[in-house]
Parts: structure tokens; sequence; C-alpha cells
């Protein structure tokens, strides 16, 4: 209710689903704490970058669990009513900018992992990493805006977002095969590959969601919660697993520096 107008807004099913993927994050974050420390001092980057990620996620969910990090955001051309006195009423959808905070903070961090190993140069991780962010924030303008220029910024997010691909496809993997000749580590190569197609993959899925949720307001916050808890934990959880697991390969390349 935001002054005596319903908003379409998250029920139980919703917010247990909130809780488990909370859960999920926190719990990756103890056991990465413990197994990074477990790695010499010299060979944490990845670790690190790792831990924080789901710990940033683990802030988010919490917030979005007990009932934050959330607004009411009219939707253009949807009305409902009639209600006393005013007759029709805008239909409210509650939008949760808690996560476009943790994905401003995340994504540059699970690009970082990606780009450690293909050690591309400062200057190529600074303009992915910045396509990147400005993909989240012109999202998030996106999100929070009532009228039909919202699609614009999904627009414009679209577009960053094929930037984005790009560099990481391309320019990336170029790096990665020079980093596998030098440092005489073959299968790095096929690492870089193999972690950044998985990661490409899953992050497609979030302008997919955001066009039936953000966008039309065609599916239910419920299902909103899913969908994209779904795939932050894919992004994050499995992601930052798969990175632990090939640790030994991540690690080889470091002591080669
Ligand atoms: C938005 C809307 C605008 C267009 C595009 C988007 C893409 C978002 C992505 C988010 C990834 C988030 C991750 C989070 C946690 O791990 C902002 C939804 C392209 C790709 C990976």
């Amino acid at each position: 209710n935001y002054r005596g107008i319903p908003v379409r807004s998250i029920s139980q099913p919703g917010q247990i689903i909130y809780w488990v993927v909370f859960g999920l994050m926190a719990g990756s974050a103890l056991c990465f704490s413990v197994l990074v420390f477990l790695k010499p001092v010299a060979e944490r980057s990845h670790g690190y970058v790792t831990l924080l990620i789901v710990t940033i996620a683990s802030c988010a969910y919490y917030a979005m669990a007990s009932t934050g990090g959330q607004i009411a955001i009219s939707q253009y051309g949807q009305f409902q009513g009639p209600y006393p006195g005013t007759g029709i009423e805008p239909v409210l959808r509650s939008v949760y900018w808690a996560r476009y905070i943790d994905w401003f903070l995340t994504t540059p961090l699970l690009l970082l992992d990606l780009l450690l190993i293909a050690a591309v140069p400062f200057g190529t991780a600074l303009w992915i990493i910045t396509a990147d962010i400005l993909m989240i924030v012109t999202g998030m303008f996106g999100a929070l805006c009532s009228h039909k220029f919202k699609w614009g910024w999904y627009g414009a997010g679209c577009l960053f977002q094929v930037l984005l691909v790009y560099g990481v496809m391309v320019t990336g993997t170029a790096h990665a095969k020079a980093r596998g000749r030098v440092t005489g580590n073959a299968k790095l190569p096929m690492v870089y590959f193999g972690l950044s197609a998985y990661l490409l993959m899953v992050w497609w899925g979030y302008p997919i969601v955001w066009g039936f949720c953000e966008g039309s307001n065609y599916a239910s916050v419920n299902a909103e919660a899913t969908a994209y808890g779904g795939l932050d934990v894919a992004a994050k959880v499995v992601f930052g697993w798969m990175l632990f697991a090939l640790y030994p390969i991540l690690s080889r390349q470091n002591k080669d520096e």
C-alpha cells in the first residue's frame, strides 16, 4: 500500500525464495573464507574476489528477504480503480533497487575474476568493466522510471552488454591464448573460454527477466524473485565454486608470474 493505492508486491513464497538464496550466498561466503585461507598468500586474489562477490550478494538478499530494498514505481499506461475519491489510479509495482547496488558491485568483480585469468592489460579490463557498470546503471534508471522512455534505458543497457560480450569473448580470448603460450599453461585458454561462455550464457537471462518484470510488469513479483534468484545462484554460487575447483590451474599461472 502506497498512499492508499495497492502495490503489486511480493508474498510469502517469494519471500522464502529470498531467504533460501540468502542462505546459499552466506553459506558459500563461509566456505570460501575458509578455502581462501588454505591457499598461499600470493595465490589468493581469485579467492578474495570470489568471496567478496557472495558476501555482497548476501547483504543484498538479507535486505530483500527482510522486505527492504524496494520502492513502489507507477507503471506507465497501466491503471486500476476506481478508488475512493480519486477515480482511476495508476498500477504500482514494487521494484527492488537493492539488486542494482548488488550488481553494480558484483558484476565488475565477476568480470575481474575472468579477466585475471587472461591477464588482460589494465586498460582492457577498465573499458570492459566500464561498459558493465554502464549496463547496470542504465538498467537501474529504466527500472525506476515510470514512463515508456524506460525502454530507451533498456536499449542502452543491451548495447553495453553487447560491447562487454565482445570484450570478454574476442579481446579477452586473444589475451588468454597469448597468456597460455607465454606461461606454457596449455589449459589456460580453455579454462578462460569455458568460464566466459558459462558466465555470458547466464548473463543473457537478466535482460529477459527485466523485460517481463521491471519493464512490462507482465510477470509477478514472486516470479521475478524466483527468476533473478536462480540466475544469481548460477552466476555467483555455481560460478564461485567452479573457480575454486579450477584453482590448481589458475594458481599455476600465478606462480609463473
Ligand atoms: C539489465 C537491464 C538493462 C539491459 C541489461 C541488463 C543486464 C543485466 C545483467 C546483470 C547481471 C547480473 C549478475 C549478477 C550477479 O551475479 C540491467 C537487467 C543487459 C547482465 C551477473
